[in-house]
């Protein structure tokens, strides 16, 4: 279906996502090779409204519900940003994707991970990721880049075991090869060239 690629940068709070997924999309553009940056959840009008609603400490959706929004979030981003800029034959490099449902909704909150895996499939069909990429930064270290969790964040009031599950659970998906690990311990400019290198190789 496409032609551009897609790529995924992955992590924990504060590991630098944002920064690196803006910085990249840059270099890739001022180097000739068309560029779009987005994110999830949103990154579209009606994904940026559940975003809103996920985000909000008002409601206390379990799991499942969370599963399902994220997914719904996802399908429309995919539709109206995603599927448009790839077929244009741009290059899209998307802050979070599956893998953090992966790690939030099932290394974290405990939900099966099969059963995630199969939602996935069928939510980003006839997708693949070309590459997914994991800024190793630990919770602990994100957080204190972030100066503390983000209170009115219904996700960052939850506590360090959460995280570290979520962690753990990214870097499993690094293990089993879905993931490629960067090591973000470093200045920002360090952590750009260690992405680079890596998306270079896939272009
Ligand atoms: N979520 C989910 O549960 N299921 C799903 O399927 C999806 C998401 C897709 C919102 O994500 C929430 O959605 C998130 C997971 C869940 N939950 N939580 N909690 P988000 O991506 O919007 O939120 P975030 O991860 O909290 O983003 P963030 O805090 O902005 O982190 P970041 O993008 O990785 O970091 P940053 O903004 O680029 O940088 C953070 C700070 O660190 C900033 O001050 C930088 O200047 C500083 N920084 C960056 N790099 C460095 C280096 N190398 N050294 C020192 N300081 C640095």
């Amino acid at each position: 279906m496409s032609n551009g690629k897609f790529i995924v940068i992955e992590g924990v709070e504060g590991a630098g996502k944002s920064r690196q997924c803006a910085i990249l999309t840059d270099a890739l553009n001022a180097s000739g090779c068309a560029a779009v940056l987005t994110r999830e959840p949103g990154g579209a009008p009606l994904a940026e409204a559940v975003r809103k609603l996920l985000l909000d400490p008002a409601y206390t959706p379990d799991a499942v519900t969370e599963l399902y929004l994220y997914s719904a979030a996802r399908r429309d981003h995919l539709n109206k940003i995603v599927f448009p800029a790839l077929e244009a034959g741009k290059t899209v490099v998307c802050d979070r994707f599956i893998y953090s449902t992966l790690a939030y909704q099932g290394y974290g909150r405990g939900l099966n991970l099969d059963f995630i895996r199969e939602v996935n499939a069928r939510t980003i069909a006839p997708l693949k990721v070309d590459l997914g990429l994991f800024i190793d930064v630990s919770p602990e270290a994100g957080f204190a880049r972030k100066g503390g969790a983000d209170k009115t964040d219904r996700l960052e009031r939850e506590n360090l075991d959460f995280f570290n599950r979520v962690y753990d659970g990214f870097k499993t998906m690094c293990a089993d090869g879905d993931l490629v690990p960067i090591d973000g311990s470093g200045e920002k400019e360090q952590t750009a060239a260690n992405i680079l290198q890596a998306v270079r190789r896939i272009l």
